[in-house]
């Protein structure tokens, strides 16, 4: 039997928590390529919470995904064979080649990447689009000042747990939100978050209020919902909200209501801004080198959960929405 090129297909759109039968795995032929293209074995895949909004039929900053198309999303492998002047064999890239064993690529969006510098899977997480996010939108959006606090949600997660320790290294004050007590231990132990507590069994207004004395000055937002309702009121005057994600909602069928918290941000004058990593794509190149240097220097710390195979791929996706994961979520797919 000739080998395939295995794929995870999307097959319907979900509504409210996707259900594996959204999915659907397929094989076909591995892909040979022509001028001007290069075939990646991909090693590791990425599954990220904005797949799902991208399974929606809304269009937003990306195109929805397509049904019955190979589900997008990024991920690192070695280039097999090469008829790109770019682009050698051998060499390690990363870049958007889907949920599938072997990708061929014109190199649009390809970067290659340094495997002695960092294992290949970091440039899926710690040293990629998530430490990109965590990066910009906590020195960019927030500019933490040392001494302040920092609160963080989601802060067990590829981009929360790389947030923390950031704002540690900027000399601040870290307390840090997440859904379990091996997350808690994991980033105050190791990480060195100077608080933490599960949002699952403590009450967060409480624990915020016990736990942030001065109060709040920067609060990334990686969850919304009723965590961001509870941190909102502690927040210090002219204070500093990062939306980074809104994860409690992305897979709601009706939008929940919540206390209308405008003339809090009005009083306290505090900003609340948005970001989306790609605005800062002109300057990955400026933070890759920070947290690579962090990395080194052991500052800056991450931790991986892997699925092993394509076919446990769409089970890591739901379950890194339900919070299984530590660190960043990852697929490997093959001993590149
Ligand atoms: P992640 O945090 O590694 O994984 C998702 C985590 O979300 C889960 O582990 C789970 O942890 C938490 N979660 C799930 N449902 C929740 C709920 N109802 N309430 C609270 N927490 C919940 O994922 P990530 O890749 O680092 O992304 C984190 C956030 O950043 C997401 O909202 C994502 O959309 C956003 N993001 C934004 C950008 C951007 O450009 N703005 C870029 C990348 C990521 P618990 O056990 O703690 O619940
Ligand atoms: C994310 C959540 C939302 C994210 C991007 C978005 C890159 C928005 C995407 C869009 O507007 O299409 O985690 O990560």
């Amino acid at each position: 039997m000739s080998p395939t090129n295995q794929q995870v297909l999307l097959a319907a759109r979900p509504t409210g928590f996707p259900n594996p039968t959204d999915f659907r795995l397929v094989e076909a032929p591995i892909p040979e390529p022509a001028d001007g293209q290069f075939l990646v074995g991909i090693a590791y895949l990425s599954v990220d919470p904005y797949m799902r909004g991208r399974m929606n039929a809304a269009r937003s900053y990306a195109d929805p995904q397509k049904l019955d198309e190979v589900m997008g999303g990024g991920a690192v492998g070695k280039v097999l064979a090469s008829r790109h002047p770019g682009f050698a064999e051998g060499e390690y890239v990363v870049g958007m080649f889907g949920w599938q064993q072997y990708a061929l690529s014109d190199g649009r969006g390809v970067m290659q990447v340094d495997p002695r510098l960092a294992p290949i899977s970091a440039y899926l997480g710690v040293l990629g689009m998530p430490g990109f996010t965590a990066y910009f939108g906590l020195l960019d959006v927030c500019a933490p000042r040392p001494g302040e606090t920092v609160v963080v949600s989601g802060a067990a997660g590829a981009v929360g747990s790389t947030v923390g320790q950031i704002a540690k290294i900027h000399g601040c004050r870290v307390v840090g939100i997440a859904g379990g007590d091996d997350k808690i231990r994991w980033i105050t132990e190791d990480l060195g978050f100077d608080a933490a507590f599960n949002y699952k069994t403590e009450s967060p207004y409480q624990k915020l209020k016990e736990l942030c004395p001065a109060g709040i000055d920067c609060y990334f937002d990686n969850v919304g919902g009723s965590i961001t309702d509870a941190v909102l009121p502690l927040m210090n005057t002219s204070g500093r909200v990062s939306i980074c994600g809104q994860i409690s909602m992305y897979n709601l069928e009706k939008p929940e209501t919540g206390p209308r918290l405008f003339p809090l941000v009005l009083v306290r004058t505090l900003k609340v801004q948005g970001f989306l990593v790609f605005q800062y794509a002109s300057r990955y190149g400026e933070a890759l080198p920070k947290l690579a240097g962090w990395l080194q220097e052991g500052k800056l710390k991450y931790r991986e959960t892997v699925a092993e195979g394509i076919e446990n791929a769409v089970s890591a996706f739901l379950g890194m929405l339900r919070g299984e994961n530590i660190g960043k979520q990852l697929v490997k797919i093959s001993d590149q």
